[in-house]
This record gives C-alpha cells, structure tokens and sequence, in this order.
C-alpha cells in the first residue's frame, strides 16, 4: 500500500514551482513564455502535419510544460548533495560538458530523466555547472573564495531531512513531496543581499564574471528558465518587437527541414542592484537571463561527429567564426553536406528513431507467413515506420556562446582545454550516463518490441 508519489510528479511540480518563482522574479520570462506559446500555436495550426506527428509520438502535451534551466554550484559537496536531490525527482547527471575551452572556468553535467515515459511526462532538465576554482590564477583570491564558499549552506535542513527521507523510506507521500518542493526551490531563489564586500565583489569579478557569481552569493540562483519553441527563427524576429534584446545569432545547426540536435537563442542578462556587506555599498551584477530553444532529432555518434566537424569547419574560416555578417549562410552552406531526408539519415545511421507498426495488418500478415523478421523489409513496405527521437541534451559550443553573450561578451579569459570528467565525477559522487548510449538503448529497445510482437504473432499463426 504505497501512498508515495512517483518522482516524476515530484519533478512536475517542481518544474512548475521554479516556473511560477522565476515569472515573478524576471516579468521578461513572463513575456517570453507568451511568445513561444503564440508562435507555437501558429506553427501547428500552419503545420498539420507538424501537429499529427508530435501526437503520434506522443509530444505535443509536454511542449506546454517542458523548460530546462541552469545554476551554477561553488563546491564538490553542493553537487554531490544536488545529485542526490534531483535523484528524489527522477533527475540524473546526463553527459560531460568542459567549458574551459571557451574561456569560461567551470565544468557541467545535465541533470534529466532518463526513461522514454519520464521524458513523455516532463522532461524538466538543469544544466548544472561546477566552479572550477583552480583555474583562478591567483592563489591568495583562489584560497579566499574557497574560504567563503566553504562557509555557505545553500540547502535548507527541511530540503535535506526529506532527501533523507526519500533514500530511507524510498519515496515521498504527497505533503512530503509538496514540502520538499517548497524547500528547494528556495536554493534556487535569487537573493540580492551578496555575501561579500563590494571590494571582494569586484575582485572575483577580475578575475571572471562568473567567479563573483558563484561565490558572491548565498545559492545558486537559477539563471535562466527556457521554453521550447517550433520555430526559432520566429521566435528570433518577435524578441526585439517585444523589447526582449534577442542575442545576435542562432547557436546551433542551421534552419533545416527536419531539424537536428538543439537550437537556442537568448536575452542579454538583467542588470541587477545588489546590496554588499560592510556599509551597504550598493553595486550591480548581470546574471539572469531568457532564452529559447528549439529541438530536433538526436544523432548518432556518426551524426555527431560530421555535425561537429561542420561546425568547426564554418567557426574556425576567416572572418571571427559567429561574429561574422554573413554566419548564417556560411552555416547553412557548409551544413549542404548534412543529408536533411529523415530515410537518408536513418540509413546512413546517423540520427536515432524510435520503431513501431505502421500497417497493423500486415505486420500481422508477414508475421504469419513464416517470413523472418527484417526490419529493413518491414520498413520499405510501410509496415514499420520510425520516428525521429528527441535530443533531450545539451551543446557545448552553444552552451559557451550562452556563457559568452550573457557575460557581456568582452569577457575573454582563455583557459587551456581541459576536461577533468574523472574529477567532476568523483566531486558529483557518480559517473554521468552516456547520452548517445541512451538514444543508442531507446531505439534499440523500439525494434526489440517489434521482434517481440512479430514473433508472438508468428507463433499465433503457426498454430
Ligand atoms: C548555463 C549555460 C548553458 C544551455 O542552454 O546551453 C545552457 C549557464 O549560463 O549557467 O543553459
Ligand atoms: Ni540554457
């Protein structure tokens, strides 16, 4: 007689419960969900098309619901603490994202669900990042902010006695549930009293923007909060009608028929009045902002590896890669080579599909004439059809040009390349799950199911 809640509901809420705190905190993201809804609308009410896939797959309800947001945690304790949280809604680390390379010093990991059921439910994701505090050149600052960051406590004691909780009892009743809800999202709330002296302040500031975020502060206010648009480019040219102050260009793959990976554009960043300690010096610090984004198909290894290399293709040719006027079409020649036929790039096996019977009838039909099962065979005579999966992740490219444009783009640290995976799993207290073996395991599990069916169908007719 379990009376728990399942942890999706406890993440549904929680999404919910971070949506309604970040609309009162930043009235833009109030602007932008109204946007996205209304370009939405008009894309499937245009696409029918469009409109009877997303129903078939199964999608259409969580495009209401579905945001991901983003915080950036000071300490190896504040992530492995986090990690057990977001395991209470069903949220676990998802890739390796090192960011190092575009100058920004920190290190991150995605926090998701993971099951085909979970993802149809709500797909609520936290790009969670780690301040890498060894990349402050200077030691004595690098001691200092270690010092202040060591003193924090970013979760309340009833956030943690109900995490408890959740791992001794395994799960939450309803109360508890709607309690541990309340006492999260209270980490992620904005605060804008700093922790710090103006002068400490403007010191961490030297030394990154985003070190005097994270260490200023008493949490890890939540940055931005992102609705999924249909169609971006819309959604581009509506922001500046809207007072929104949209970023100059797109991250991600260009404008396709059959979209791929992730498309995002954002808002430049609030500037914000904050009260300092020690004489009440009043100052101002960027650090939320908006953004949309809009998904497409996961792909392959394969995939992955040609859609980076086309990338690095268009960012690294003369004219300061997407600074340059003319990005969008150096962006969309070089992606010619990108075949944008769903047939084609499930045949040359460089995006995910999920499987399932189109031709009820005659899945049964072949089944029963003795015929093995050959998906190929079954596929080419529209009795299985494949619909493309979701990339429920994230870009680290794009991810660093979020960074950048939000920093105020003058922001030009360089920090050698240097993924540190083991280190931020042994900070996290866990490796982080593959994303492609993920995609690798939904599609693969789709054609089992058919395997499945064929052959219980075949055994039907054999007798
Ligand atoms: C995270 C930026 C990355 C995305 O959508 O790629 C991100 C941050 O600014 O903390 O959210
Ligand atoms: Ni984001």
């Amino acid at each position: 007689m379990s009376s728990f809640v399942s942890p999706d509901q406890i993440r549904d809420r929680f999404s919910q419960s971070m949506s309604a705190m970040y609309k009162t905190e930043v009235p833009q993201y109030g602007a932008l969900l109204e946007l996205v809804a209304q370009i939405n609308q008009a894309t499937l009410d245009a696409q029918p098309v469009l409109r009877q896939s997303l129903t078939e797959a199964g999608e259409l309800h969580r495009l209401d619901v579905e945001r991901h947001g983003a915080i950036r945690l000071g300490t190896p304790e504040e992530l492995a603490t986090m990690r057990r949280i977001f395991r209470v809604m069903g949220m676990f680390p998802v890739g390796y994202y090192d960011l190092s390379v575009a100058g920004v010093p920190v290190h991150a990991t995605a926090f998701r669900p993971v099951s085909d059921e979970a993802l149809r439910l709500n797909p609520f994701r936290v790009f969670t990042s780690l301040l890498r505090l060894e990349l402050i050149a200077d030691a004595g600052l690098r001691e200092q902010a270690r010092d202040i960051l060591a003193k924090r406590r970013i979760f309340t004691d009833e956030a943690l006695a109900l995490t408890a909780r959740f791992e001794s009892d395994g799960g939450l009743t309803d109360a508890q549930a709607d309690a541990f809800v309340r006492e999260v999202t209270e980490t992620f709330r904005w605060h804008s009293e700093a922790t710090v002296s103006l002068d400490t302040y403007r010191q961490l500031h030297a030394a990154h923007r985003l070190v005097a975020d994270v260490v200023s502060f008493k949490g890890p206010h939540i940055n931005h909060l992102t609705p999924r648009t249909l169609d971006i480019d819309a959604a581009q040219a509506e922001m500046p009608r809207r007072g929104l102050a949209a970023k100059d260009v797109v991250e991600g793959p260009p404008r396709r028929r059959h979209p791929i990976l992730l498309r995002q554009t954002s808002f430049k960043a609030l500037e914000e009045t904050i009260v300092f300690t020690q004489g009440g010096d009043a100052g101002s610090h960027t650090a939320r902002f908006g953004e949309i984004e809009q998904r497409g198909m996961a792909l392959t290894r394969k995939g992955r590896a040609l859609y980076d290399q086309l990338l690095a293709q268009v960012r690294s040719m003369e004219g300061a890669g997407s600074a340059a006027a003319d990005y969008g079409q150096r962006l969309a020649a070089a992606f010619a080579d990108f075949p944008d036929e769903p047939e084609v790039l499930l045949d040359q096996a460089l995006a995910f599909f999920r499987h399932h019977v189109a031709d009820e009838a005659g899945f049964a039909a072949r089944a029963a004439s003795g015929t093995p099962f050959d998906l190929a065979a079954l596929r080419r005579d529209g009795i299985v059809g494949a619909r493309p999966i979701v990339y429920e992740d994230f870009l680290p490219v794009s991810a660093a040009g979020i960074f950048q444009s939000n920093l105020g783009g003058e922001e030009q640290k360089s920090y050698a390349a240097n993924a540190a995976q083991a280190a931020f799993e042994q900070a996290l207290g866990a490796p982080v799950a593959d994303e492609i073996a993920l995609y690798e395991a939904s599609q693969a599990a789709s054609v089992e199911a058919l395997r499945v069916r064929y052959a219980e169908l075949a055994g039907a007719g054999a007798r």
